[in-house]
């Protein structure tokens, strides 16, 4: 094994004043909502999954007759599982069948995705009241800015929210604290359920390094597995590895990103819903495209990339009037491109049309891993009303000088 570098290295002084950034992740979230609705159901295995035929069925004399796992038939996958069906072995995106050898027993359940919405936004609302500085990363994990607030021990106030999210939905949820984004989400995994962790600079190699790299997020399966052929399986030993050696194996950029994970350096920014500056969309291939063989299956995921795009605008009530792609080859190599109109996009279509100029900028001679899209420039919905007209001319007008 490399010898572990110093980890005195990792605090940059001439860095920003540091920050206290919160990572919190609901438990089991969506089985945890089921368990609320059917509180007998608590200390048993459930499964999330399915389709709405596995619905709860009511008895004559009360209560329900549930589905159990091993009467599923189907090619449906786990969504979600209570973590005494994890102790069986069961995960998210497992086989649904596959899951039923493990845990025949287990209560299925099929998702109700507007309950899991409703709880979503309680249990954001009531971590809003005690500090307002959100970034939503979706429907059961935010990250919180706790750098100004009052309370300066960092236990204390992440049981405070703890206990507002709790009163607000009756659910438990993780949190770590950290300087950084990147720190968080590896803190509040550590000790679900109900864990609050707080993480410091100077406990990277003690409670960090010993991690598998996987656990960044942004490491993937691929890279991890690309990662352990060079004999680099923990965070220390990412570390550890010559600099050198994985722009060999990955490029300059993504190269110089895992040594900053590594070294828990992250200087991302919350993006809070009232001053977001670009929203993006991407998506990892099961397997490398080639841009020519694989042109259909590229054009059908670049155009539903731009759909949700266009989606997530108009959820923040945005327009945008840059539009950029990214592209991530096999060899790990990204590129991005992007192109400022001069008016704001709204319209999935329009979002397509530009980020297909973007893409003819691109030379497409090699297999792709990654493909994503990128809107900035965000204007006001109401700003854009009055030019949206100018988005429908979009494929009558040049593209502007990139
Ligand atoms: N989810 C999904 N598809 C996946 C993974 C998750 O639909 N492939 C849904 C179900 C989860 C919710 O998103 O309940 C949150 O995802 P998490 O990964 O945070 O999983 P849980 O909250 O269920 O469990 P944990 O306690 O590990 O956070
Ligand atoms: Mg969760």
């Amino acid at each position: 094994m490399p010898a572990l570098p110093d980890p005195s290295m990792a605090n940059d002084p001439t860095q920003a004043p540091p920050r206290r950034i919160a990572h919190l992740d609901m438990d089991a979230f969506f089985a945890s909502v089921e368990l609320l609705r059917y509180p007998e159901l608590r200390g048993l295995p459930v499964v999330v999954g399915g389709r709405h035929r596995w619905q709860p069925q009511p008895l004559a004399g009360g209560g329900w007759h549930f589905a159990r796992l091993r009467d599923y038939s189907g090619r449906g996958v786990v969504t979600t599982s209570t973590y005494e069906a994890r102790a069986l072995g069961v995960h998210s995106a497992m086989g649904m069948m596959k899951a039923a050898r493990l845990a025949p027993d287990a209560i299925l359940l099929p998702a109700r995705f507007d309950a899991y919405r409703e709880y979503s936004r309680r249990f954001k609302a009531a971590v809003a009241a005690i500090a307002p500085r959100i970034e939503d990363r979706g429907i059961d994990e935010i990250y919180i800015d706790l750098s100004d607030h009052a309370q300066p021990d960092s236990e204390a106030l992440a049981a405070d929210i703890q206990r507002a999210v709790l009163e607000a939905t009756g659910l438990s949820c993780s949190i770590g604290i950290s300087p950084n984004k990147l720190l968080s989400k590896l803190a509040s995994d550590m000790r679900k359920p109900g864990g609050i962790t707080v993480l410091r600079m100077h406990e990277l190699a003690s409670r960090v390094w010993p991690l598998p790299a996987a656990r960044i997020n942004g490491i993937g399966p691929k890279a991890a597995a690309r990662l352990r052929q060079l004999g680099i399986v923990s965070i220390g030993e990412l570390a550890a590895a010559p600099p050198q050696r994985l722009q060999q194996h990955f490029g300059r950029s993504y190269a110089a990103w895992l040594v900053e994970a590594s070294h828990g350096r992250d200087a991302r920014p919350l993006i809070t819903d009232s001053q977001p500056k670009s929203i993006s969309r991407e998506t990892t291939f099961e397997r490398d495209l080639h841009a020519r063989r694989d042109r259909a299956e590229l054009s059908a995921h670049f155009t539903e990339l731009c759909e949700r795009l266009a989606a997530d605008l108009r959820a923040k009530d945005c327009a945008a009037r840059t539009i950029g792609v990214k592209l991530r080859f096999e060899d790990f190599r990204t590129v991005t491109r992007e192109l400022t109109w001069p008016f704001p996009l709204l319209a999935a279509a329009d979002i397509r049309r530009a980020a297909g100029q973007c893409l003819r900028r691109v030379e497409l001679g090699s297999r792709l891993r990654l493909l994503g899209v990128r809107a900035s420039g965000l204007v006001e919905r109401d700003d854009a009303a009055a030019q949206a007209r100018g988005g429908a001319q979009l494929e009558l007008l040049d593209p502007p000088p990139g």
